[in-house]
C-alpha cells in the first residue's frame, strides 16, 4: 500500500494533464483528466510490479503462465484505485480539481476482448492470481476490435463494431523489442536427416503489456496481449509505382489476425482465421516462454520445475504440438524427451460439454496451415496407441479426417480440469471417459469471481456494511463473511442491509429510466437474468413465464400481486438466428407489458442494450433474484450466479453447473430449486412426445404458447414467432416445455418469500455470509495445489 496523500495525487494528475496530455487544465476535456488521472494511477502500480518480477527471478520461482483467446477485462480505473487502496483519495482530488470520479470511471470503455463466462474467468484470474502472490502471465491476442455493440432496432438485435482502441489505452506498454516470428502454411524439407518447416507466411507478433495488480498492491503480474504486424513492412515498389493500396497490403493482412474476436461462444465454426489466430498468440506465448526460460540458465529438461502453462479451453491447444516443435526442431530435443517435457507443463481446462463448442480441425486445414503440426499430431496418435496398446479403436486425435483438439489437449496435459463439481463429473463419465480410464488426470476445480470487483468495487453500500460489521480483511478472505451470520438474526443489521440493496435498486431504477425509458418502482422484486443469449442458458423459458404472469394479471388485476421487474441483458453470437429471435420476443413483450395500463406497476419487463462487464456491475448488486435456470448437464459452472450470490440475491435455478454448490452452502431453505436433474433429462428427452406432452399438462404452457401464435406480441406481423412456438412443441431439445411448470411453481414460491421481506431480507444476508467459497482466490490456490504445483511469492 502506498502512503500517497492527496496533495501528492492532485500534482501528479496535473503534472501528467500537462506533460504526458499536452493539455491545461481550463481546456481538459473529462478523457484528458481520465488519462491524467490512469496515468497517475500506472504510476503507483509499476514499482510493485517491478519489485514482483525481480523477486520472480531472485528467487528462481515457478510461474504460471495463462493461454487464453479472451480475456474480458471490463474497465480498470477504478478496479486499480481500489487494489491500491486510493479510491477514495483519488474521487477527493478529483473533486478538488473540479472533475466528477463516477463520470470520469465510466468515461473508460469497456476491454471486451471476451465472449462471455470463459474470458471473464481468466480476467478474474488475473487478478486473483495477483493478490494470492502466485507469479503469472496471461497471453491473449490484443484486438483491435473486442466483443461486438449491441443495438435494438425495433426490438431486433443489431451489432455494431466495436473500438475501444480508437482511444489511447493508458494501462498498457508497447514493447517493439518483444516480438516474434509465427510461420503459416509453406513445405516441409528434409535437411540434414530433420525434418524443417519452411513456412509459406509470416507474421510478427508485438507484445502490448499491461501490470496486473493484487489486492493492497502486495503483488503484480502482467497480461502481455499480441498484436499481428507484418514482417515486410511495406511494399516500396509498389508505392513508387503509384499503386497505395497494394503497397499497404503486406500489413493489412498480417493485421486481420488480431482485428477482431470471433464472437461466438458456444459454436465452433472452423474458419481458417481462427485457426491461425490460436496459433499466433500460442506460438508467440511459447516463445517467449522458452526465451525467458533460457535466459534464466536452465536445462530446457527442467521446463515443468519452472514453468506451468494452463490452456484455457482447447483454443490454445495448439501449444502441445508447437512446443514439442519448438523443444524439437529450434533446440534439438528428442522427440519422446519433448513429449514428457511438455505434458508435464501442460494444463488443460474445459468450460463446455456442448457438443458444438469442441473444435475440430479438418486435416485438409490443419495441415495446409500447420504442416509441421500435423505431423507431429500423427506423431503424438501414434505414440499413444504404443503406450496405450488397449485403447478403444475409437479413441484417438485424427479421426474421420479430422483433428480433434479435446483429445488432444488431455493426451497432451497432466493435468485436465472441469469448472464445477457436476461439470468435472460429467467430463470424466461423458467426455473423456476412456482418457481418463486410460490415464486418470481429470480434477475438479471450482470457478470463482474476484470479490474486489464484484462487492468491493460495484457494491460500495454492502462492502461498506461488511466493513462495519467484520472490520477490514474480508476481502483478501472471503469465508470471513461467514462471520455476517451471528447478525442476520438482528433486525438492525437486517434493516442496514435493506437499506443498503435498496440503494443499489433506487440507483438502477434511475438508470432504466434514463437509458431504457421505463419507470419501475424500486420496491418491486428485481428479477434478473443476465448472460451470453442461448437456448440451453433458457431466456426463453423466463419470457413464458413472464408471459404467463402477464396472462394472470390481466385474468385478476384485483388480486395481490407481488410486483416485478423482470430484467435481462446478453448478448447473442450474430449468426445464432434462433437466439435473436428469443431476444425479439423478449422485446416484443416488453413493449406490450409495459404499456398495458391493466398492468401498471405489477410487472415490468426491460432489456438494456449491450450487456457488458460494466453494466453487470450495475445490475448484479440491485439484483433481488438471480435467474440460473439451464437445462440440468449444459452449464459448466456459470460465474454469475457466484456475483449475485455475493450480492446477496438468492438464486431460482436447476442442479445445474456450479448452482448445485452454492445449494449446498447457502441451503435449500435459502435457494428456489426446480426442474430435471441432469440424470433425469436424457431420458425426458428420449421420450418422443416429452413437450407435447407437457404442454397438453399445462393449461397456462398452452395459454402463453397461443397468444405468441396469435401475434399478441406482434400484432403487425402475427406470424413472427410461428417458427418459435413450433420449435417449442416439436424440438424442444432444451426440454423448455418439461420443466415450465416447475419453474412456474418454483416463482410462485419466490413470490411468496418477497411478500415476506423478513423472512426475504435474511435470505438474502445469507447468501452473502455463505458465498466466500466463490472467491477467485480459493479457485487460484486450487490450481496451485493440484495442477501447477506452484506456492505463493509473497
Ligand atoms: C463458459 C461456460 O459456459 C460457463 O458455464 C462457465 O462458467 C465459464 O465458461 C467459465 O468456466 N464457457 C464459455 O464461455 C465458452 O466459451 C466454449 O465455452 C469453449
Amino acid at each position: 500500500m502506498t502512503d500517497l496523500t492527496a496533495p501528492q495525487l492532485k500534482a501528479d494528475i496535473l503534472r501528467h494533464l500537462t506533460y504526458t496530455l499536452g493539455k491545461d487544465a481550463p481546456h481538459a476535456s473529462r478523457y484528458d483528466w481520465r488519462m491524467a488521472l490512469s496515468f497517475a494511477i500506472r504510476d503507483r502500480i509499476v514499482e510493485p510490479w517491478f519489485a514482483s518480477t525481480r523477486k520472480t527471478w531472485e528467487t528462481g520461482h515457478k510461474r504460471v503462465y495463462y493461454l487464453s483467446m479472451e480475456f474480458l477485462i471490463g474497465r480498470l480505473l477504478e478496479d486499480a484505485t481500489i487494489n491500491l487502496g486510493l479510491r477514495d483519495l483519488a474521487e477527493a482530488a478529483m473533486g478538488d480539481l473540479g472533475q466528477d470520479f463516477r463520470a470520469i470511471v465510466e468515461d473508460e470503455p469497456d476491454a471486451a476482448l471476451g465472449n462471455g463466462g470463459l474470458g471473464r474467468l481468466a480476467a478474474c484470474f488475473m487478478e486473483s492470481m495477483a493478490t494470492v502472490g502466485c507469479p503469472a502471465y496471461g497471453y491473449g491476442i490484443r484486438y483491435e476490435h473486442g466483443l461486438f455493440r449491441q443495438r435494438f432496432e425495433q426490438g431486433r438485435q443489431v451489432e455494431a463494431p466495436e473500438d475501444w482502441l480508437t482511444q489511447r489505452h493508458p494501462w498498457e506498454f508497447e514493447r517493439p523489442e518483444a516480438a516474434y516470428t509465427i510461420g503459416f502454411k509453406g513445405h516441409l524439407e528434409t535437411r540434414a536427416g530433420r525434418e524443417v518447416w519452411v513456412p509459406g507466411e509470416t507474421v510478427l507478433a508485438e507484445a502490448y503489456d499491461t501490470p496486473v495488480i493484487g489486492w493492497q498492491g502486495k503483488w503484480a503480474n502482467t497480461l502481455r496481449l499480441w498484436s499481428a504486424k507484418s514482417t515486410t513492412l511495406f511494399d516500396l515498389d509498389r508505392f513508387n509505382r503509384g499503386d497505395y493500396a497494394a503497397a499497404a497490403e503486406p500489413e493489412a493482412l498480417a493485421r486481420t489476425l488480431s482485428r477482431v474476436l470471433y464472437p461466438d461462444d458456444t459454436t465452433y465454426q472452423g474458419k481458417e482465421l481462427r485457426l491461425k489466430q490460436e496459433f499466433f498468440l500460442t506460438s508467440a506465448a511459447l516463445q517467449d516462454i522458452l526465451r525467458r526460460f533460457t535466459a534464466g540458465g536452465h536445462a530446457l529438461r527442467d521446463l515443468p520445475k519452472h514453468v506451468a502453462i494452463q490452456m484455457n479451453d482447447t483454443h490454445p491447444a495448439i501449444a502441445g504440438p508447437e512446443l514439442i516443435r519448438l523443444l524439437v526442431d529450434d533446440h534439438g530435443m528428442e522427440f519422446s524427451d519433448a513429449m514428457e517435457t511438455a505434458r508435464a507443463c501442460l494444463g488443460y481446462t474445459n468450460h463446455t460439454l456442448l457438443p458444438e463448442a469442441l473444435e475440430r480441425w479438418a486435416t485438409y486445414t490443419f495441415g495446409n496451415i500447420l504442416p509441421r503440426h500435423m505431423q507431429i499430431v500423427e506423431r503424438i496418435d501414434g505414440w499413444h496407441r504404443e503406450t496405450y496398446p488397449s485403447r478403444p479403436h475409437w479413441v484417438g486425435i485424427v479421426k474421420h479426417h479430422e483433428v480433434r483438439m479435446g483429445e488432444l489437449a488431455v493426451i497432451m496435459s497432466h493435468k485436465v480440469n472441469g469448472v464445477s463439481a457436476l461439470h468435472s463429473d460429467l467430463v470424466k463419465k461423458n467426455l473423456f471417459s476412456e482418457l481418463e480410464a486410460l490415464h486418470p488426470r481429470i480434477v475438479n476445480q471450482t470457478n470463482g469471481v474476484t470479490p474486489r470487483r464484484w462487492l468491493k468495487m460495484c457494491n460500495r453500500p454492502l462492502a461498506g456494511l461488511i466493513t462495519e460489521t467484520l472490520g477490514d480483511g474480508w476481502e483478501s478472505d472471503l469465508d470471513r463473511l461467514r462471520g455476517l451470520e451471528p447478525h442476520v438474526g438482528d433486525k438492525g443489521f437486517l434493516k442496514a442491509f435493506g437499506a443498503a440493496k435498496r440503494q443499489n435498486k433506487v440507483a438502477l431504477a434511475g438508470w432504466i429510466k434514463d437509458h431504457c425509458g421505463v419507470s419501475v418502482s424500486a420496491d418491486a422484486l428485481f428479477d434478473v437474468q443476465v448472460k451470453r443469449v442461448h437456448e440451453y442458458k433458457r431466456q426463453l423459458l423466463n419470457i413464458l413465464d413472464t408471459i404467463a404472469r402477464y396472462h394472470d394479471i390481466r385474468q385478476n388485476p384485483g388480486a395481490t400481486w407481488v410486483p416485478r421487474v423482470k430484467i435481462f441483458g446478453g448478448k447473442a453470437a450474430p449468426g445464432y438466428a434462433v437466439a435473436k429471435e428469443i431476444i425479439h420476443l423478449i422485446n416484443d413483450v416488453a413493449q406490450v407489458v409495459n404499456n398495458d395500463p391493466v398492468v401498471g406497476d405489477r410487472l415490468k419487463v426491460v432489456y438494456p442494450e449491450n450487456y457488458n462487464v460494466s453494466l453487470a456491475e450495475r445490475l448484479i448488486p440491485a439484483a433481488d433474484l438471480s435467474e440460473q435456470i439451464s437445462t440440468a448437464g449444459k452449464e459448466a459452472s456459470g460465474t454469475g450466479n457466484m456475483k449475485f450470490m455475493m450480492n446477496g440475491a438468492p438464486t431460482i435455478g436447476t442442479l445445474d453447473g456450479a448452482n448445485v454448490e452454492i445449494l449446498q452452502e447457502v441451503g435449500a431453505e435459502n435457494f428456489f430449486l426446480f426442474g430435471l436433474t441432469a440424470e433425469e433429462v436424457g431420458p425426458r428427452r428420449a421420450n418422443p412426445d416429452h413437450a407435447r406432452d407437457a404442454i397438453l399438462a399445462s393449461q397456462s404452457l398452452q395459454d402463453v404458447l397461443q397468444m405468441i401464435a396469435e401475434g399478441r406480441f406482434s400484432p403487425e406481423d402475427p406470424g413472427r414467432y410461428h417458427q418459435l412456438v413450433h420449435r417449442v412443441w416439436h424440438h424442444d431439445y432444451f426440454l423448455v416445455a418439461s420443466d415450465f411448470e416447475a419453474y412456474r411453481t418454483a416463482q410462485a414460491e419466490v413470490d411468496r418469500a418477497y411478500a415476506d421481506q423478513a423472512r426475504w431480507l435474511k435470505m438474502a444476508a445469507l447468501n452473502t455470509a455463505r458465498s466466500g467459497f466463490f472467491s477467485s482466490d480459493r479457485t487460484i490456490r486450487g490450481y496451485m495445489k493440484d495442477i501447477w504445483n506452484v506456492t505463493s511469492a509473497l
